[in-house]
């Protein structure tokens, strides 16, 4: 015969995940930094299709500033570094900031 007894552990242990917090790549507007050179680096840095390179660089250029990607702060901090490195290269004063999102 089986022993039917139900062996039930004395603890139930919660897994508990932390959510990394994330952050939020900004552009930033300019007065000098040609259209095409910011969708170019929309592009390559953050791997936007062309309609929505285009779709955050208006964006930004008409409100101030766009939301380019939310990540984590490692891919953030990267993608900001990556993407200001060719605007410093290129010598325009082209704006990327990264911030936690509330
Ligand atoms: N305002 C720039 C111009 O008129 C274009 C531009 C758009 C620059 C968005 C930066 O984040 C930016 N040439």
């Amino acid at each position: 015969m089986a022993n039917e007894t139900e062996l039930a552990p004395k603890t139930v242990t919660k897994p508990k995940v932390e959510r990394p917090k994330l952050y939020k790549v900004l552009l930033h507007n300019d007065d000098y930094t040609p259209r095409e050179f910011v969708v170019l680096v929309l592009k390559v840095v953050f791997r936007m299709g062309p309609e929505a390179s285009q779709r955050v660089m208006m964006t930004a250029h008409k409100m101030g500033s766009c939301v380019v990607v939310v990540c984590t702060k490692d891919i953030a901090e990267t993608k900001v570094s990556e993407a200001m490195d060719l605007a410093k290269e290129a010598g325009l004063p082209l704006m990327f900031t990264a911030e936690p999102e509330e």
